[in-house]
């Protein structure tokens, strides 16, 4: 039996645009993700975030399930084009909903944990070049001002960008997620304005402000193995861990971005003329935490196929309902290498969970065993890694609701919350009733 600090902090978390639905309520306007799900074929049966889990109407009641699980906090995003509908016109109908959300849940001794941006960028800043642009930093700090001005009292930590990788390569190169761009060039300009915006928040907040909740940014981080001790697998590996996480981990922590990734992005034809004098200092800016959502591994392989010569090979490990492997083991060695290469920041795991074909009982149960022992797995791993003095401060469950879970639409379901979506009733799943007792205990 292993043992959580008094003072570890476990909390569920959420997106806006995943939950909240009422997307044209009190002045809202669409986000890229409206018009992508609403583009036929982008999501999976054509599903959209129109109701989603209606949160927006319902977010009493959801605060009530928040209470139950015992929790010590949580975490949800704020949706852009309810406070800025258009450019320079603020909302403030927009930004009440989450002054009532956190000052709610802040009654209730739960501490709100507050991400900027997770992906729904408003319409109108998309028509205007997006995050291509530099000026879409502009766009976004006149958005953050605003957030900390009216929110931080009630706020208890913040996180400037939620995986700046899915933003800029899924949306940009990959092009699975909106706006859905295929085009590399594009997709690292993406991401070195979504950093820049992460800095120039965080220097704001703290040097301009002087304001004192911590702030940090959140990476979506998966460890990489070659599947062989070929060389040809070991360079596919290293590309892949190269575009998955140095090319965000170098800028943050390192303040370069790594030359093997300039060098194969060079090759693919990209130049760097966006990298301008100063920005590199203003990305590494120092944090007050560092956050890390993980889910899984990744196994890579050579192939001539793709432009950075990698693909994913074939795993012989259990995996979850969106086929990543679970992989404890691995989630292990990744703090390691976090610890040992970047940063010595207290680290929030900000997401951790997983999706299986849950099946709704006539009794009004869930019996999701698969999610229930993927979250022992991890936080047995938390408790262990703690011991071993790896600092890690919190850790947020993905996610207190069945949601849109993005290009899947409603089909993969992630919460330790079941929602029929026909009717927006909840019902509380096993995998729920563990983590409440873990929870309580602070044992497991
Ligand atoms: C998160 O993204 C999001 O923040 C959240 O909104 C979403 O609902 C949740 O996770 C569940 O998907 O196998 O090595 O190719 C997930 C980010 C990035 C996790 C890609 C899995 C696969 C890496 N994902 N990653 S790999």
């Amino acid at each position: 039996m292993q043992r959580f600090k008094e003072d570890f902090i476990f909390g569920t978390a959420t997106s806006s645009y995943q939950i909240e639905g009422a997307v044209n309520e009190a002045g809202r306007t669409p986000s890229i993700w409206d018009t992508f799900s609403l583009t036929p074929g982008k999501v999976n049966n054509g599903d959209t975030g129109d109701v989603a889990c209606d949160h927006y109407n319902r977010f009493e009641e959801d605060i009530e399930i928040i209470k139950s699980l015992g929790v010590d906090s949580y975490r949800f995003s704020i949706a852009w084009p309810r406070v800025f509908p258009h450019e320079g016109q603020y909302n403030p109908e927009g930004m009440a909903f989450y002054k009532r959300l956190a000052t709610r849940l802040k009654e209730e001794g739960i501490r709100p944990f507050v991400t900027l941006y997770h992906w729904d960028l408003p319409q109108w800043a998309y028509e205007k070049g997006g995050w291509t642009n530099r000026e879409s930093i502009n766009w976004f700090m006149e958005f953050a001002e605003k957030c900390f001005e009216e929110l931080d009292d009630v706020v208890d930590m913040w996180i400037t960008h939620n995986e700046p990788w899915c933003v800029a390569m899924l949306g940009y190169y990959e092009g699975v997620h909106a706006p859905g761009h295929q085009n590399l060039q594009e997709a690292i300009q993406v991401a070195h304005h979504l950093l820049l915006s992460h800095g120039m928040a965080v220097q704001y907040y703290k040097e301009t402000l002087k304001k004192d909740k911590p702030i940090g940014i959140t990476l979506n981080l998966s460890p990489v193995y070659p599947a062989s001790v070929e060389e040809m697998d070991y360079t596919a590996a290293q590309h892949f861990d190269g575009y998955l996480n140095r090319w965000f981990l170098d800028p943050v922590f390192k303040g370069s971005y790594p030359e093997d990734m300039k060098a194969l992005y060079g090759k693919n034809g990209c130049d760097f003329d966006f990298i301008h004098d100063g920005d590199l200092e203003l990305i590494s800016i120092p944090c007050d935490f560092f956050g890390i959502n993980f889910y899984n591994r990744a196994l890579i392989e050579a192939s001539a196929d793709h432009p950075f010569l990698y693909q994913h090979a074939e795993s012989d490990y259990p995996k979850t309902g969106m086929g990543w492997d679970i992989s404890p083991n691995e989630f292990r060695e990744l703090i390691y290498r976090v610890r040992e290469d970047y940063t010595r920041l207290p680290i929030f795991i900000t997401e951790n969970g997983a999706a299986f074909d849950d099946q709704l009982e006539e009794d009004g149960t869930v019996k999701d065993e698969g999610r229930k022992s993927y979250v022992e797995q991890h936080l047995e791993t938390i408790a262990a890694l703690n011991e071993e003095g790896m600092g890690i401060q919190g850790y947020y469950l993905w996610s207190l609701l069945d949601n849109f879970e993005w290009a899947f639409g409603y089909d993969k379901r992630f919460g330790i919350t079941y929602v029929d979506f026909k009717t927006q009733k909840r019902y509380v799943k096993d995998s729920a009733k563990r983590y409440t007792e873990i929870v309580r205990a602070r044992t497991i």
